[in-house]
């Protein structure tokens, strides 16, 4: 009786266990495809922006861009967004509910920069505006700056089109350098609420400072380059 129990149990184990491999596999698929045809839009979208890069570069001799960093949300964080926000954990939720699912960041030098790209990539005709936030214009209370755009860019496939939601972050150096202290001290839950407090007020007139930096940094660029 023990022997056979012994030999039952692990085989009764990797049946279930296969079984629910199986739903989890049949369930991933679309899921997995969803993403990959993020990653392909993070692509499409990262290209334009090399392109103008290149363009750029040839004609006014500098590059406006000096990094795109790209990211793809994590499962983890698709799932707690749409779980907070109540909302059905499907492949059509996270199509119709998120516009941040594929992220591309733009560096660049100068603020007019920003809206120059910005511009010229809202004039491709394959590119369609979905929202704009313009947190350079206006930042946020805590000092927050940089242009957002959400657009939707079509992914060509083997026999399907698909238009595909891009949040796109364009930014100058001092505002990314801001941004990434910024979320430090947001995501790290060790800091004492006070101490917390006193280093918001300190970013906060970092902000400002990193604001008149590239405004003081722009006004040098145009002198020297108007000689
Ligand atoms: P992660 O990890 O960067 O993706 P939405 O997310 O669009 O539904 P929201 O908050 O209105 O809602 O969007 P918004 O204002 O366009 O901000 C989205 C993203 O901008 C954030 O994504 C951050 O990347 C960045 N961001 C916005 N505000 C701040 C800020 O105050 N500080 C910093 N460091 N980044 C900011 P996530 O999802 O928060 O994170």
């Amino acid at each position: 009786m023990m022997i056979k129990q012994k030999f039952i149990e692990p085989v009764k184990k990797a049946l279930v266990n296969n079984n629910v491999m199986d739903i989890i596999e049949d369930n991933m698929m679309p899921f997995k495809k969803l993403m990959a045809y993020y990653n392909c839009a993070i692509m499409q979208v990262e290209t334009k922006f090399d392109v103008l890069n290149q363009e750029f570069s040839l004609e006014y001799d500098r590059n406006p861009i000096e990094t795109i960093k790209t990211r793809l949300k994590s499962p983890d964080s698709i799932v707690k967004k749409l779980t907070r926000r109540n909302l059905p954990l499907t492949t059509g939720s996270i199509r119709e509910n998120l516009n941040d699912v594929a992220g591309v960041r733009v560096i660049c030098s100068f603020t007019e920069d920003i809206y120059l790209l910005a511009d010229c990539l809202l004039q491709q005709d394959d590119v369609k505006l979905i929202q704009v936030k313009d947190y350079i214009k206006n930042p946020k209370p805590n000092g927050y700056r940089s242009l957002h755009l959400i657009i939707e860019v079509p992914i060509y496939l083997k026999d399907q089109k698909k238009n595909m939601r891009v949040e796109v972050q364009l930014r100058t150096i001092a505002m990314d350098f801001w941004a990434s202290l910024d979320h430090k001290l947001r995501y790290n839950k060790e800091i004492p609420d006070g101490e917390a407090n006193i280093l918001k007020r300190e970013l906060l007139e970092c902000a400002q400072a990193s604001s008149d930096l590239d405004r003081r940094m722009e006004d040098i660029k145009n002198r020297i380059v108007d000689k």
